[in-house]
């Protein structure tokens, strides 16, 4: 039976503090300093230095796969088992908090430190990690490397990725000394475990101290490709405009339009985040949008009719404005559930603590849905703050909140890492 222990919160919450300090932005909208770490940029670069580093620090033997994966490993009682691991990412959206994806990279850092401390041996190897380019946002798709290490992504296809200035996934792992020399594919531990905030409202509206994550919601991106026709902006009559921003902006309102509906599920979510004109100037028509649509749902039959459906759509309003619709599929993965028997060595470990906990789904991907292919693997949520706010500076949770969630992830990780 592992030793029970608990990790040292402060020290946690202050390597997040020292994290967040990298790529460290003011926002131009709050004034809140929040976080800029795209993946594969200087400042994501500085960041996986600064927790290899750490990483190393911990006596972990650090190795760095092809994508640029990064894994610290803590040998076994015995070594040659297949190894329990736990991750997540640091890379960040633009428009950041310190806490999504940082919390489960250096709270599995924390679980490495709190056996070290106790001297704690297990008799499986420990795994900690943090993988590629999760937020997908740069170069288009989520979950980048860990769907390579896992095969869903042919390793030359991720490489060949380009962002919107042409820079290549490869060569900007390069730049920044993370072009790994370690196979990928090759991995396969016999668990996976995730710490995340919840980055939504339901686990604090409801007074819970953690979540026990069912699964993920099916997710799909697509980027569409508007072509319409350059014109005065004063002299062309409106009835001779092919308006590509006419169109991207019917869309927008459409996708709105079909949450609300119901016709796809009460939980559809869409969003057009991106939209990118050409020429971008006050006096002429926009003669191309280049826009992206991330769809959400947890039903994959309903996506699927989320998708035809606005696919539909797209020919009726090429058609409606005279401009021509074209979609490139980015990303695409189904709902994916976790393992139950580590769903309940979770919620074991919440009751264990005397944490309130209940099941949810995730309605943010991440890289957990990758490695449940290949292992038993769940996740545990800890709740946040101001509704659970995240892709936005003001993401916050309390060192409490953090601490209980990776206590959790130690006891379950213990657990896990004992088994035969
Ligand atoms: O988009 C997502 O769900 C995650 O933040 N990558
Ligand atoms: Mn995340
Ligand atoms: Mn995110």
């Amino acid at each position: 039976m592992a030793k029970t222990l608990n990790i040292d919160g402060k020290r946690l919450y202050a390597s997040l503090a020292e994290l967040g300090r990298i790529g460290a932005y003011t926002d131009e909208n709050t004034g809140i300093v929040g976080v800029n770490r795209l993946a594969l940029t200087a400042a994501d670069g500085a960041g996986r230095r600064l927790v290899t580093k750490w990483f190393r620090a911990a006596g972990l033997r650090v190795t760095i796969d092809k994508i640029g994966n990064v894994f610290g490993r803590r040998p076994g009682r015995d070594d040659s088992l297949a190894p329990v691991m736990l991750g997540s990412h640091i890379d960040s959206v633009p428009t950041a908090g310190r806490f999504d994806g940082c919390l489960g990279v250096l709270g599995a850092l924390e679980v490495v430190r709190v056996l070290n401390d106790a001297k704690a041996a297990t008799r499986r190897p420990l795994v900690v990690a943090f993988f590629t380019d999760e937020e997908g946002c740069r170069f288009g798709t989520d979950m980048l490397g860990s769907a390579a290490a896992t095969r869903r992504i042919p390793l030359e296809r991720a490489y060949a990725l380009k962002d919107r200035d042409g820079l290549t996934v490869k060569d900007e792992l390069r730049k920044i000394g993370f072009l790994g020399g370690e196979p990928v594919g090759r991995l396969r531990p016999h668990a996976y475990l995730e710490c995340h905030i919840e980055q939504g409202p339901l686990l604090r509206h409801k007074g819970l101290d953690c979540g026990v994550v069912m699964g993920v919601q099916a997710i799909s991106w697509q980027e569409l490709t508007i072509v319409g026709k350059s014109a005065h902006a004063g002299t062309t009559p409106m009835s001779f405009r092919r308006d590509a921003g006419l169109a991207a902006a019917r869309l927008d309102v459409a996708l709105r339009e079909m949450t609300l509906s119901g016709r796809y599920g009460r939980d559809m979510r869409a969003a057009m985040g991106a939209i990118n004109l050409r020429p971008n100037m006050v006096n002429v028509v926009p003669s191309r949008a280049v826009c992206t649509v991330d769809l959400r749902n947890p039903s994959d039959a309903l996506m699927a009719k989320a998708e035809a459906d606005f696919a539909r759509l797209c020919k009726k309003i090429a058609k409606q404005d005279r401009v021509a619709i074209s979609s490139r599929s980015t990303a695409k993965t189904p709902h994916v559930p976790f393992d139950a028997s580590v769903q309940a060595l979770i919620a074991a470990q919440a009751d264990r603590l005397g944490l309130s906990h209940e099941p949810i789904l995730s309605g943010a991907g991440h890289d957990a849905q990758e490695w449940s292919r290949v292992c038993k693997t769940a996740m545990v949520f800890v709740p946040g703050e101001y509704d659970g706010i995240s892709h936005n500076p003001r993401e916050f949770s309390t060192r409490k909140q953090c601490t209980d969630g990776v206590n959790v992830l130690l006891g379950a990780a213990q657990v896990l890492a004992e088994e035969a």
